[in-house]
Order: structure tokens, then C-alpha cells, then sequence
């Protein structure tokens, strides 16, 4: 463990070493289809995204008017994660809906 602290390290640092980038952002994208019903995406969307029922429908009614919409915006691993959970969950109940990342 060095001795220096984060502050004097830093002006330990060349310039280009010190190019710290926020960690990248994922969409977590849900697609429309013919087939799965709307009370289904609602449940999905209340149930893995925390929304309650009217912005649920709110954000199913823009995914089947526009042909996808966004979920929510998180880390890569959280985003993988719900949109695994999400496709899980729609093959269980045999249900086509896709729900997949996008980074930001
Ligand atoms: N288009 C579907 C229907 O008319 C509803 C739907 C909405 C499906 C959003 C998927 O991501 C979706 N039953």
C-alpha cells in the first residue's frame, strides 16, 4: 500500500495516465412483438424495473406504438442482468417478448 495519498499520487501522474473515464451506461431496451400480450409487458415491467402501473402501461403503450423503448439506464452488469431476467422470465411463461442492452 503506498504511503501517498490519492491527491499526491495523482501529481505523480503524467497526463494521459490520469484519463479516468466514468464507467460506459446500458439501455436496457425492450422490443415490440405481435404476440405477447399487453397486461404481460406491464407485469415485466412493474416486476423488474420497479415501475408502478401507470408508468408501466405508459412505457408498453410507447414500446408497441414505436416498435421499442427504453427500460431504464444502468452499469453493464445490472443492465445484462434485468435483460436476462426479463427473457427468462417471457420463455417461461412462453411469451416471445426480447428485451436486450444497448450501450448509451
Ligand atoms: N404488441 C403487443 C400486443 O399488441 C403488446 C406489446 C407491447 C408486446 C410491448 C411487446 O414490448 C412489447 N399485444
Amino acid at each position: 500500500m503506498s504511503h501517498f495519498d490519492e491527491t499526491s499520487d495523482n501529481l505523480l501522474l503524467d497526463k494521459a495516465t490520469q484519463k479516468a473515464k466514468p464507467p460506459k451506461r446500458y439501455k436496457v431496451v425492450l422490443l415490440n412483438d405481435d404476440f405477447t400480450p399487453m397486461d404481460f409487458v406491464v407485469e415485466v415491467l412493474m416486476r423488474f424495473f420497479a415501475m408502478d402501473e401507470a408508468k408501466a402501461m405508459q412505457v408498453m403503450l410507447a414500446v408497441h406504438q414505436q416498435g421499442k423503448g427504453i427500460c431504464g439506464v444502468y452499469s453493464r452488469d445490472v443492465a445484462e442482468t434485468k435483460a436476462y431476467q426479463v427473457n427468462q422470465f417471457s420463455r417461461q411463461n412462453q411469451h416471445p417478448l426480447m428485451c436486450q442492452i444497448e450501450a448509451e
